[in-house]
């Protein structure tokens, strides 16, 4: 019998923030809320992956060419900041590595001896993984299937030398400024003192240009939102009608983030399994945060995380940040 998912029967869960759980239990948890919400960690199945590779390719979608632009004007140094000097890096760690097109970049400047992926997209991570093999045939490459936001085993040990975390493409933003914090408390120990990070950061900016970015003309990033109710039906035998739903996109200035919801068109009930979940007209299900911070308020959450702040890099319009820590 179907019943009615009822708010504060589970765990709160907002945008950014993850579960303990699953796909389905976190699905259910965060559409059982008072503010309906889904973790956009859950975007990247293999058509989500693809939809976000198109995204890095709009025009609107300056992030993925400000951090490619800046990364290349200044690879030297940033290899130097992040290099031991005169010898190999030891390990290089990334998260969030996609489809690895910033990550061979720092592999050929920093040339590791072990190459870590870290990512939840296995489609992602495997097509990376395969290019880069055949790229770098030196390299031992050991990619990890994971959730980044839980407790992760790496295979670390096998490189001596120093650590580099890598976070590019300001994956940190679509996390909350606490869960950003706990993130990078994580990684100053898996790094250990004197460890190097490299993390990409948007911006604060006009507003304009940042609703532009969230809201392409030709519509992707709409596809890649609604794709989450399309998952949701695939893999958990849900009933949404993605027709039913309008991505909407905003910058709320006062949190400094983008938000993104699907929002219901119509008064409306969907099924997941033994779940009924009711939405009014104009109800909104909270799937995205997107932080946008200044150099200085960046450098203070990684300074109240034990980093101290090395090296800030900028593209040519100061659009996007590459911020380079070390761990004390
Ligand atoms: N680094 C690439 C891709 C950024 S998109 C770039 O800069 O263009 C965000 C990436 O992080 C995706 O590949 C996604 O699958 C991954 N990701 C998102 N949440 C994750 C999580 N909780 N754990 C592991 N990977 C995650
Ligand atoms: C991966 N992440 C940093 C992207 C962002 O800009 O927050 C995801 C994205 N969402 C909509 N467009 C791109």
């Amino acid at each position: 019998m179907a019943r009615d998912a009822r708010p504060g029967g589970a765990a709160r869960l907002g945008a950014g923030e993850v579960g303990p759980n699953g796909f389905r239990e976190d699905v259910i948890a965060g559409l059982s809320q008072p503010q309906k919400a889904l973790p956009p960690k859950y975007f990247y199945d293999a058509r989500g992956s693809r939809l976000f590779e198109a995204i890095c390719r709009l025009k609107e979608y300056y992030p993925t060419r400000s951090e490619l632009a800046l990364t290349r004007a200044h690879l030297g140094e940033i290899a130097r900041f992040a290099g031991t000097r005169g010898s190999r890096a030891g390990a290089l760690i990334e998260y969030g590595s996609g489809d690895g097109v910033k990550s061979r970049l720092l592999i050929e400047a920093l040339r590791p001896a072990a190459y870590i992926p870290v990512d939840i997209s296995g489609d992602a991570l495997r097509g990376a993984a395969a290019k880069l093999r055949r790229l770098y045939p030196w390299l031992d490459i050991r990619p990890v299937h994971g959730d980044f936001s839980r407790p992760l085993k790496l295979p670390v040990a096998l490189a001596k030398g120093r650590r580099v975390v890598y976070f590019p493409g300001s994956t940190i933003g679509n996390l909350t400024p606490e869960a950003a914090h706990a993130f990078l408390r994580m990684t100053r120990g898996q790094v250990g003192r004197g460890g190097a990070m490299l993390v990409g950061v948007d911006l604060k900016k006009d507003a304009a240009l940042l609703h532009a970015a969230y809201n392409d003309a030709r519509g992707v990033t709409a596809a890649f939102n609604l794709n989450l109710l399309a998952r949701i039906n695939r893999e958990l035998g849900g009933d949404f009608k993605p027709r039913r739903f309008r991505h909407y996109a905003f910058y709320n200035p006062t949190l400094g983030r983008i938000e993104m919801h699907l929002v219901s068109l119509v008064r409306q009930a969907v099924n997941i399994g033994n779940y009924r979940f009711s939405f009014e007209a104009g109800e909104s299900i909270h799937t995205e945060n997107s932080y946008k911070y200044s150099i200085e308020g960046f450098r203070a959450l990684a300074k109240s995380a034990g980093f101290k702040g090395g090296k800030t890099w900028l593209d040519s319009k100061g659009l996007f940040a590459l911020h380079g820590l070390v761990a004390v």
